[in-house]
């Protein structure tokens, strides 16, 4: 059967992560493919709900993200995550789980500015206002991708133009 991977989506909150994600995940699920997406929605109510957003959570979280993306790819299921994923190291650790080729980083590499002109669910004004703290981009930081596979800029391409890029990956 077809080798597992993971299609490791980074970027901001407001970024576009999960929208691309999702993109991806309907059109591999049309070509044939078995897939997964984990997100906040299905890992941070479940898993990892005892995690909240400081700096060692977010890594235990990304670990958990890591090891179980690894589950699926080995049972020959094409994993796709979208989180924020701020930290360098983190995202590295979970590469390494894979076989190079198998891990896909994709840095959705919309600006902050205009993440938080979006601010979808109003979070950056909270964060702004200083009732959320440890917010990525406001009060906690995000390490720009170094070696990225594929940056998206979703202000650029259509959706569907990039996922028609992101396919050839697979
Ligand atoms: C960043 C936060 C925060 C803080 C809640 N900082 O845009 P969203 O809403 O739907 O996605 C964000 C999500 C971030 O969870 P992740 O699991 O992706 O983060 S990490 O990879 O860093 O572990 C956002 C919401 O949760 N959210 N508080 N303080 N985003």
């Amino acid at each position: 059967g077809h080798t597992g991977k993971c299609i490791w989506f980074t970027g901001l909150s407001g970024s576009g992560k999960s929208s691309l994600a999702n993109a991806l995940e309907v059109e591999l699920n049309r070509r044939g493919y078995h897939t997964m997406l984990l997100d906040g929605d299905n890992i941070r109510h479940g898993l990892c709900k005892d995690l909240g957003m400081s700096e060692a959570d977010r890594t235990e979280n990304i670990r958990r993200v890591g090891e179980i993306a690894k589950l699926f790819a080995d049972a020959g299921i094409i994993v796709i995550t979208a989180f924020i994923s701020p930290f360098r190291a983190d995202r590295d650790n979970a590469r390494k789980l894979f076989k190079e080729g198998d891990f896909i980083e994709v840095h959705v590499d919309t600006p902050l500015d205009i993440c938080e002109q979006r601010d979808p669910k109003g979070l950056y004004q909270k964060a702004r206002e200083g009732k959320i703290k440890d917010f990525t981009g406001i009060n906690s930081p995000y390490e720009v991708p170094r070696n990225a596979e594929v940056k998206v800029s979703t202000a650029e391409l259509s959706l569907s133009e990039l996922v028609t890029h992101l396919v050839k990956y697979i």
